[in-house]
């Protein structure tokens, strides 16, 4: 086993690595900025250095330094969590001309994925299905991308090639409004990635974003541990994600088949370490690859809920030589787990990050709760880095008891000192909509986003009184699926009984 695991990383993945390591029984050295001195990570890891002012530019990103200061502690190894250098092929390659192991898959695979425009065409050409588009890599002109759009049809996405997260996404309607959508797209992919090129891919309307987490050794074993739902999302920002997915709930034959597609996947780019495999997958249960993320993701808890692997002690495993523990067969999901990403931001308020002292923290425990946290009280966050502050996890033998069990956690979570979305996962928990498992990727910007109120605006009398009209109108539908939180509603306790009634 390695005798040192550098964390390059914050927050609470680097401690949630730091608990793997220590249970392995491997030292552990933390890294941190200037804002981050009295971070848990830093206070549960064995060795700890400063890696420079609070920017992430100054810190967490400076790869030289990282390197360095690996080297003198005798580090054998370094797990970079996700964000930052997870994902940076020149990172993964020097530390292998360091002789210090990257926890994670190889540089060429991690550069293959890296590339949208690459990833689509190595993945078809090892017979995964991707969404219909551009299928030439490389740069495409203007030219090019106006030629080939109307054989794609419309609507279609412009998206950028190193991108990911939907930065230097564009939608576009009709090839008339193509070329400035493809001029703002490669401006923002531009000043995003540093990197203009763009691809075209067929808009895929109404359709769940269900990523598949697979596991792959040195020695060519690959297996998939089941699904995520992630299409709980607002700008492209996950908030709550949930395993196994209430639509592919018990299509077992509909879950093999992903997991075998994102097994190729895999395979095309040899990949060895933990990995993900997104899909969009459409009302009628077709699925598309999207792009694969070649790292440990921020909702892996959720598969180890459901699957009882260690999935970051399988990645250190891995990364020393070991072969897979478990085989495809080993793999039985069990009950449904649902994850919560508590952001200091605020709900009522745009969704605006708060910053400021966590002046008292009182976390929900008990069965079936976990709660995986870098803050405790007295800790300042700032606005340098993702407002993320933890993540409740937590299981249950079904998909409504999961539910209950996290209605009961947020009641018990008590955050003082910054504005958390607790509210808004509070106020998801109790929509039928969300009870019922009917949803996709439009659901939280479409009818879920909290009051936006804007105080600036001048208030024409006539126009307050027509709003007010069609606002009483719209809520009176809405209620007939979204119950206000706090408000003790029989109805929608007898719901989740009869829904748990008819699934047993
Ligand atoms: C799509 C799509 C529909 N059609 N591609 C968003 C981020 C990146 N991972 C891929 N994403 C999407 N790609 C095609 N061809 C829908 C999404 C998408 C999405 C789009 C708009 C608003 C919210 C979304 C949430 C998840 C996925």
């Amino acid at each position: 086993m390695f005798k040192k695991v550098l964390v390059a990383n914050r927050g609470e993945i680097a401690v949630r690595i730091i608990r793997a390591c220590r249970e392995l029984g491997v030292q552990t050295v933390a890294v941190y900025s200037e804002a981050d001195r009295q971070a848990l990570h830093v206070r549960y890891a064995d060795e700890a250095y400063l890696l420079g002012a609070a920017p992430s530019r100054e810190s967490y990103l400076r790869d030289d330094k990282i390197i360095d200061i690996a080297r003198k502690c005798g580090a054998d190894a370094i797990h970079p969590g996700y964000g930052f250098l997870a994902e940076r092929d020149d990172f993964a390659q020097t530390c292998e001309e360091a002789h210090i192991s990257f926890i994670g898959p190889k540089p060429s695979a991690i550069a293959a994925m890296g590339d949208k425009g690459v990833a689509r065409a190595t993945v078809t050409k090892a017979g995964v299905s991707v969404v219909p588009g551009t299928e030439d890599v490389g740069n495409l002109s203007d030219e090019d991308l106006l030629a080939v759009a109307p054989g794609i049809g419309f609507p279609l996405l412009i998206k950028a090639t190193a991108g990911g997260g939907g930065k230097g996404m564009r939608e576009v309607r009709s090839l008339g409004e193509m070329p400035d959508l493809i001029k703002a797209a490669r401006r923002e992919a531009e000043a995003s990635f540093g990197n203009g090129n763009v691809y075209l891919e067929k808009l895929v309307e109404g359709a769940r974003h269900i990523e598949i987490q697979i596991l792959a050794d040195q020695y060519g074993n690959v297996i998939h541990m089941g699904e995520r739902e992630c299409s709980l999302q607002r700008r492209h920002q996950k908030l709550l994600e949930e395993a196994p997915s209430p639509f592919i709930n018990d299509n077992e034959t509909l879950r093999q088949k992903m997991g075998q597609v994102a097994v190729k996947a895999a395979q095309a780019v040899e990949y060895v370490n933990a990995g993900t495999i997104e899909f969009l997958v459409d009302k009628d249960s077709n699925f598309y690859f999207l792009e694969m993320n070649t790292r440990l993701q921020v909702e892996h808890p959720i598969t180890e809920m459901v699957t009882g692997i260690d999935i970051v002690k399988e990645q250190i495993r891995i990364a020393r030589g070991r072969q897979l523990g478990y085989t495809q067969e080993d793999i039985k999901l069990n009950g449904s787990a649902i994850e919560c990403r508590i952001n200091a931001e605020n709900p009522y308020n745009g969704f605006l990050p708060s910053t400021g002292r966590i002046e008292h923290s009182l976390l929900p425990t008990g069965p079936g709760v976990r709660v995986d946290t870098g803050v405790y009280p007295g800790f300042e966050i700032t606005p340098y880095y993702d407002p993320m502050i933890a993540k409740l996890v937590v299981w249950g033998e079904t998909r409504a008891q999961a539910i209950l069990r996290m209605r009961r956690a947020l009641a018990e979570y008590h955050i003082i000192g910054v504005h958390t979305n607790i509210p808004f996962h509070q106020t998801m928990m109790d929509s039928h909509r969300f009870m019922g498992g009917q949803y996709d990727t439009r659901f939280v910007e479409e009818r879920f986003d909290m009051h936006e109120l804007d105080a600036n605006k001048a208030v024409n009398i006539d126009v307050a009184a027509i709003m007010g009209v069609l606002a009483a109108h719209a809520e009176a539908q809405r209620s007939a699926q979204i119950v206000r939180r706090n408000v003790r509603d029989t109805s929608n306790w007898k719901w989740v009984g009869r829904w748990e009634r008819i699934h047993r």
